[in-house]
């Protein structure tokens, strides 16, 4: 019960921050026990999973906090429009990866630039509809590395002081620049991420598992979609089983409805069958092992362009 435990404290941490975690269980843990067991009707939550391995803890938005960010984008979005500035063609997206190190052997996290030049590569095809999928319209520019020694940071957990100390002396540019934190995370997470807001959180960005950099030892989550899950997430994407079956769900609407994170790569799932359409397990924004998730859907593409122009967009 150890998971349903840690399960529920993060999602309490992260419900009130707006963020979003992906979570990796330790080996044996019961990872069959959603987090969101005991979560109120209305919203969904789980851990994103392998049996034995990994999992992502989404601590779901409950349907009113959800209402809540879809009445700002609403409000956000027509700000913009009445300014004359709310036309998307593409945005190339400055991204500055932070290193965290343990110390500076490549255990202690010291990964070579040819790891982070291969994570940029997997960002940009997924968001170029590369991999299947849409075209976004989205492409991330890496203009800046950094390198930090380290070790408190390189443990930083969501929404902690030591987040925010990491944070604000590391952070660059404005809401349009993509701050990419990669560190030795523990607590068994893949990674976390905040949602856009009208005023800069100054927790912006992402935070990622070093190992699950493209080459890492983080196996099945190894081929970096764990930064392409939480970039989606910093443009204001929901996870595809967001709110279950019924409702407006991820409030795409060419994403099938799901009533809970799938795991694995179980082709032909189908948790919603009163619903159109099997699960969609090959979402980014789903759980499935990397090499099970590879496409962004032209809803989607439409959702993170309207909460570019709404929050990112200068
Ligand atoms: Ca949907
Ligand atoms: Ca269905
Ligand atoms: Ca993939
Ligand atoms: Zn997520």
């Amino acid at each position: 019960m150890t998971v349903r435990r840690h399960g529920r404290s993060l999602r309490a941490v992260g419900v009130a921050a707006g963020l979003l975690l992906t979570l990796a269980v330790a080996p044996g843990s019961a990872v069959g026990a959603y987090a969101g067991e005991d979560c109120a009707p209305g919203s969904s939550s789980g851990l994103r999973a392998k049996p034995g391995g990994h999992a992502h803890d989404p601590n779901e938005l409950t349907g009113k906090q959800v209402a809540a960010r879809e009445r700002d984008m609403k409000a956000q979005l027509a700000a913009k429009r009445e300014r004359g500035n709310a036309q998307f063609t593409s945005a190339t997206v400055p991204t500055v990866v932070h290193v965290i190190m343990e110390d500076e052997t490549r255990a202690g996290g010291n990964l070579p630039d040819q790891m982070i030049n291969a994570q940029m590569d997997v960002l940009n095809d997924a968001f170029a509809g590369q991999t299947g999928g849409a075209d976004t319209g989205f492409r991330f520019d890496l203009v800046k590395v950094t390198r930090t020694v380290n070790p408190t940071w390189y443990t930083v957990t969501p929404s902690s002081r030591v987040e925010r100390q990491m944070k604000s002396a590391l952070r660059e540019g404005g809401a349009e620049t993509l701050n990419v934190y990669v560190a030795g995370i523990g607590g068994g997470l893949l990674g976390w991420a905040y949602f856009p807001k009208q005023k800069l959180n100054p927790l912006d960005g992402v935070v990622v598992l070093n190992e699950s950099l493209p080459g890492g030892t983080a196996e099945p989550y190894d081929e970096g979609d764990t930064v392409t899950h939480e970039a989606g997430h910093w443009l204001n994407l929901y996870h595809t089983f967001q709110g279950g079956c019924n409702g407006p769900g991820d409030r795409v609407d060419d994403t099938a409805a799901e009533a809970s994170p799938a795991f694995g790569c179980p082709e032909g799932r189908d948790t919603c069958v009163k619903q159109a359409g099997a699960d969609p397990i090959h979402n980014f924004m789903d759980y499935s092992e990397d090499a099970c998730m590879y496409e962004f859907t032209a809803g989607q593409a439409q959702r993170m362009q309207d909460a570019w122009t709404a929050y990112r967009a200068a």
